[in-house]
């Protein structure tokens, strides 16, 4: 296990979440092992169905799979299924479990990620220990209903003021992913892009490529 600070560090190039509704019945374990190939560096298990026992089984076998490829895996909503697979750690949304109760959940060594659509938000979400800031949606998306727009007028400003990781996610793909990097965003978070695409390992490759032109 890497320390805290090692994880946080290793958030930057393509996340992708493997999202049980989108991969549509396809194997996630299989899928994941695509994404990695393709040079993924971080990967969001988000599975809302709901089914602990088999969710929990599903992130200890990606968990693994991270492992193997040098890779950093978290899992959505949920801070017991992260604790119980070792996850690295656990995002969370607005209306999700608050930063501070999930910090008592975890292990010091795990991270928390939290998404915001506002300023203030992403403000308040630093205030109470997150470790990355998430923002979104950025662009339109169909992967989840009631996205709030941020853009990346959002994301520009959220930059300015904060020093943590920044994640920028929705409706990115490879169009526009460059706007978001230059934007400032370390990792570019990304659903539909990847795993709804024919070849994900490709989808993925040809993203990660867009990292290489960022100065760093
Ligand atoms: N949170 C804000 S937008 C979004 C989530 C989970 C969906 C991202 O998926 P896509 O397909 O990359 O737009
Ligand atoms: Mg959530």
């Amino acid at each position: 296990m890497y320390s805290r600070e090692e994880i946080v560090s290793r958030i930057n190039g393509l996340y992708v979440i493997i999202d049980s509704n989108l991969a549509a019945g396809k194997d996630e374990i299989e899928l994941s092992r695509q994404v990695l190939e393709g040079g993924t560096s971080v990967i969001q298990l988000r599975d809302k169905s709901q089914d602990m026992n088999k969710l929990l089984e599903k992130a200890i076998r990606i968990r693994d799979l991270c492992e193997k490829y040098g890779a950093i895996f978290i899992v959505n909503d949920y801070p017991d299924i992260a604790l119980g697979s070792e996850a690295h750690g656990v995002h969370v949304g607005q209306q999700d479990m608050p930063v501070e109760a999930v910090r008592r959940i975890i292990k010091p060594d795990q991270m928390i990620g939290k998404s915001n659509a506002l300023v203030k938000e992403a403000i308040d979400s630093e205030q109470n220990g997150v470790d990355y800031l998430a923002v979104g949606a950025i662009f339109p998306t169909n992967t989840k209903q009631n996205t709030r727009p941020a853009g990346l007028e959002t994301l520009k400003e959220v930059r300015t003021i904060s020093t943590l990781p920044l994640v920028a996610i929705g409706g990115i793909n490879i169009g526009n992913i460059k706007s978001v990097i230059e934007a400032g965003a370390d990792a570019v978070c990304v659903a539909s892009a990847v795993i709804g695409q024919n070849n994900p390992e490709a989808a993925a490759r040809r993203l990660v490529e867009e990292f290489s032109f960022k100065r760093y």
